[in-house]
């Protein structure tokens, strides 16, 4: 078995952060790249993406990898540049591992590596987790802006399943960046407020939407129903009907991921 990968392949005129968090036999640099990076290829240009592959074949290494420490803790299923949270003039980077585990099962953690004259840190300079089984922090990780405008970018995390009130409404949380980095604790979290709706399965900036000088974000919750029936409870569920049992919900939760993987793998990213 191969640990959990993240990999900032410089390549181009660019550079490309892709995840490598399926754990399976050991292929080439490549190849890891087709399995499990589509995830991060939703919408890429397939052109685009074969001059990227071909330049990593030529270059075959990569600028900046680091590997999870934790079996099974799938570091890198989320990437993404952090911003520069400490205002040192280097992007940083975002890494998320929704299955690390440290005093709670399955709890989740993101680490952010500092940018620097000679690239991107080799060990974690922060890290935070969802302190709470089976909360996923981390599914998805991302840059915030600078949502108080000081300067400094902020970083943004998701966890779907975190529950506080309703059984997997999910959390986002917001952490500031400052001259020592970013903050300990998150300034902002809001919640989904509805059971199984995963709020904050997806986490992002939305730029400066009201022009007021300070970022805003956008987050994601993709199993919020609005009255419908959830796609896990059909073809049986009639509108407001009371969910299934979880253990079914969470069964057909993993099947439809590995569903998406499956498409993925087979070069069908977005579908
Ligand atoms: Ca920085
Ligand atoms: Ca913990
Ligand atoms: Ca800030
Ligand atoms: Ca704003």
């Amino acid at each position: 078995m191969k640990p959990a990968q993240v990999v900032l392949a410089s390549v181009l005129a660019g550079a490309l952060l892709v995840g490598f968090p399926m754990k399976g036999p050991a292929l080439p640099a490549v190849e890891r790249v087709d399995r499990s990076s589509a995830p991060l290829l939703a919408g890429v240009d397939r052109a685009w993406w074969a001059t990227i592959r071909s330049s990593i074949q030529s270059v075959n290494r990569f600028g900046w990898k680091v590997v999870g420490d934790q079996r099974n803790a799938l570091f890198g299923w989320s990437v993404g540049t952090a911003g520069d949270v400490n205002g040192d003039g280097y992007d940083d980077a975002i890494v998320g591992a929704y299955q690390y585990s440290n005093g709670q099962t399955d709890e989740g953690r993101a680490f952010v590596y500092y940018g620097s004259a000679s690239g991107l840190s080799l060990t974690a300079n922060w890290t935070a987790e969802g302190d709470q089984a089976n909360a996923y922090f981390g599914t998805s990780v991302g840059t915030a802006g600078d949502v108080n405008g000081d300067g400094f970018d902020d970083v943004i995390v998701g966890a779907p399943d975190y529950t506080i009130g309703q059984t997997g409404e999910g959390r986002a949380y917001v952490y500031l960046g400052g001259a020592d980095g970013l903050s300990l604790t998150p300034v902002w979290t809001a919640e989904g407020d509805q059971t199984y709706g995963h709020f904050g399965g997806s986490v992002g900036t939305a730029g400066d939407v009201n022009g007021d000088g300070f970022d805003d974000i956008i987050v994601g919750s993709p199993y919020y129903d609005n009255g419908m029936c959830p796609m896990w409870a059909a073809p049986t569920c009639t509108t407001g009907r009371p969910p299934a049992h979880p253990s079914l919900r969470i069964g057909r939760l993993k099947a439809i991921r590995r569903l998406r993987h499956s498409a993925f793998r087979r070069g069908r990213p977005g579908t």
